[in-house]
Order: structure tokens, then C-alpha cells, then sequence
């Protein structure tokens, strides 16, 4: 019976089909499933900060407004996902517990401060065309939940990439001091973008077999080159200088060719040194503790609910 029920999951791994929630899957395509979809999540629920920092101090109404609706989808995507994650058979509690006792991990970008009105709309511009070029392949992972959370994520972070791109163009077509500073946010954000899509193929312990399974549907390096391919034209429709003496058109490969990221400062903020690591969890850790009634209230709530539909 074990043997019919991996044919059967491999058939539908080879036909490029969905695995569901209810089919039977291997322990470490849940397990994996699990680490990548929670991790996801929190990236959405801690990405919630950076940019949060500049709500209370957007430079019009207008631009309030604006952020004020992204980083509410933020915090859907996050919840969104989590959502598929639960039906791998794990409880949402057990997956806050895992990132406030630092046992599952989030985004690397997300440690990095927000120094200016500029970062908002880099990160919208770089950060979320990152996250655009690495989920779009995901909405055809072969975990039927999560593909489709990312199709519906996906509209969102296109719209996110726009109000970023937008910013920073009426930012360019202002003042001289108003472009110094897009220059500036370019040069702080443009390699941890980089990063942004794990480390290189050949110290990416996970890519094979998340590949194999059809989680993963391009390799990290195939990503990272479809995103520099993508943006170097945006730049210079920018006006903006990308922060990489190497990086040039090869006409043999049909690819830009660029410099290479400082690993050694992934691996540095992966292992929480990054520059805003533990500010960021801080305020998670807070922000789960202020939020301690609620969840009681609404624990209470349910129960009272639950037993009057039962009497
Ligand atoms: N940061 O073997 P691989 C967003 C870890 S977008 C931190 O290559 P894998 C939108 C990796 O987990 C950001 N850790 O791993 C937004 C593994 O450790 P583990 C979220 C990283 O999984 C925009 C180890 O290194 N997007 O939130 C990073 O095959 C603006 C070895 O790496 C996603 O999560 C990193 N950069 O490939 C929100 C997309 N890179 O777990 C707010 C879905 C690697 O074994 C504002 N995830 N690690 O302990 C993925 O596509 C993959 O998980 C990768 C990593 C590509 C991130």
C-alpha cells in the first residue's frame, strides 16, 4: 500500500498536477512544504516594519494612503498563508512559536533599516519585484493551497512593484537633493535584492529536491538572473545607477552579467547579525504580547459560542 500511494504522489509530481491537502505526500515534502510556506509568512508579518517606521510620517495624505494599503496586504498575505500552511496538518501557534523562539526563519531583507522616504518605494520597486520574479514560478508549485495563495499574492505584489516605481519616479523628476536620495536607497538595497533569492545554486542544500518535487520550479541563480535581467532596463528608465561596476550586456550568454554578492553577509544575517535582527523581533515578541488578550478573548468567545450550539 506505501508503495502505491508514492506511485501515485509521483504521478502526479510527473504530470505537473496539485497534491492536496487530503492525498497522501512523503514526511519531508510536508516537512519542507512546512519550513517554506511558514517562513513565507513570517517574511510578510516582520516585512510589516520596515516601512510601517514611515506611515506616521508619509509626506502627503496621498502617499499615507498608499502605504497604509500595502502594508495591510502585508499583513494578508501573511495570514493568507499561514492559512495554507495549517493545512499541512500544523497549528498556526506552533508556527508563531517557531519564529518568535527563532526555530524557523524570515527573509533576510527585512533587516535591513528603512533610513529614508526613498526606502519606501525601493523596497517596493526592488524588494517587491524580487519577490514578484521568485513567486510568479510558485503559483504553479505543486502544493495545490500554496499555488494558489501565490496567485492571488501575486496581483497584490504587482501593484506593490508599481507605487514603488512610481514613487521614485516623481522623486527622480523633482529636485537634485530629492534623486541623491533615490541614489542613496539604490545603493543600500540593491544587493541584499540580490540576496533576496538564497544563497548559490552549489550551497543550496534545499533547491534539488525542492525542484524534484516540484516545490521550488527554478533554481535560486536562474531567479536571481531573471531579476537583474528585469531591472536593469527599469534603472535606467530611472535615471538611477545600479551599485555594480561588473554588471554589463552579454550578448553571447543573452543575459547581464554582475558582480557577486557578499555571501558572507547572508550567511551573517540569516544567523540574526544583520543590522536590524533583533529590533525586528523585539517588536514582534511586543506587538504577540500586547496582542495576548485578543486571542484569549476570542478563544473565550468561540467556546461560549460552541457550547450554547451545542445545548
Ligand atoms: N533569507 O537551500 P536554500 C516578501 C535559508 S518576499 C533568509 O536555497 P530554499 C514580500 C533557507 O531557508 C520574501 N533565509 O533554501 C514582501 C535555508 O535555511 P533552512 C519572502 C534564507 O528554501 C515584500 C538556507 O538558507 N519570500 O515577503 C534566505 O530552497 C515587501 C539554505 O537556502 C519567500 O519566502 C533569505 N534570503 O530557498 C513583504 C519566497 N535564502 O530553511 C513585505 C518563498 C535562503 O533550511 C514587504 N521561498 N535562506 O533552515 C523560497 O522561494 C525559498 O525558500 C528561498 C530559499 C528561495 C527563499
Amino acid at each position: 500500500a506505501e508503495a502505491a500511494r508514492q506511485a501515485a504522489f509521483d504521478a502526479t509530481i510527473a504530470h505537473h498536477d496539485r497534491i492536496e491537502p487530503r492525498d497522501w505526500m512523503p514526511d519531508g515534502y510536508r516537512k519542507t512544504l512546512i519550513r517554506q510556506i511558514a517562513q513565507h509568512a513570517h517574511s510578510e508579518i516582520i516585512g510589516m516594519q520596515p516601512e510601517g517606521n514611515w506611515i506616521g510620517r508619509a509626506p502627503s495624505l496621498r502617499r499615507k494612503a498608499i502605504l497604509l494599503a500595502k502594508v495591510q496586504d502585508e499583513a494578508g498575505h501573511g495570514l493568507y498563508l499561514y492559512s495554507a500552511c495549517e493545512t499541512l496538518g500544523i497549528a498556526r501557534s506552533e508556527l508563531v512559536d517557531m519564529l518568535l523562539s527563532g526555530r524557523q526563519k524570515y527573509s533576510s531583507i527585512f533587516n535591513y533599516p528603512t533610513l529614508s522616504y526613498a526606502d519606501v518605494g525601493t523596497i517596493g520597486w526592488l524588494v517587491d519585484g524580487a519577490a514578484i520574479c521568485n513567486q510568479v514560478p510558485l503559483c504553479r508549485t505543486s502544493y495545490g493551497p500554496y499555488g494558489r495563495a501565490m496567485i492571488r499574492i501575486c496581483k497584490e505584489e504587482s501593484f506593490h512593484q508599481r507605487q514603488g516605481y512610481e514613487l521614485l519616479r516623481t522623486m527622480m523628476d523633482g529636485t537634485d537633493e530629492q534623486r541623491a536620495m533615490v541614489q542613496e536607497s539604490v545603493d543600500r538595497f540593491w544587493w541584499p535584492s540580490l540576496m533576496m533569492f538564497g544563497p548559490p545554486n552549489t550551497e543550496s542544500p534545499n533547491t534539488e529536491q525542492s525542484m524534484a518535487w516540484g516545490v521550488k520550479r527554478n533554481s535560486n541563480d536562474e531567479l536571481r538572473q531573471k531579476f537583474v535581467d528585469m531591472t536593469v532596463p527599469q534603472a535606467q528608465a530611472l535615471g538611477v545607477t545600479l551599485p555594480d561596476p561588473a554588471l554589463r550586456w552579454n550578448a553571447e550568454r543573452d543575459h547581464h552579467d554582475f558582480g557577486e554578492p557578499d555571501w558572507s553577509e547572508l550567511t551573517a544575517v540569516i544567523r540574526g547579525n544583520g543590522p536590524c535582527n533583533a529590533e525586528r523581533m523585539a517588536h514582534r515578541r511586543a506587538a504577540h504580547e500586547d496582542g495576548a488578550w485578543v486571542r484569549e478573548a476570542a478563544t473565550a468567545f468561540a467556546a461560549r459560542s460552541a457550547a450554547k450550539a451545542g445545548a
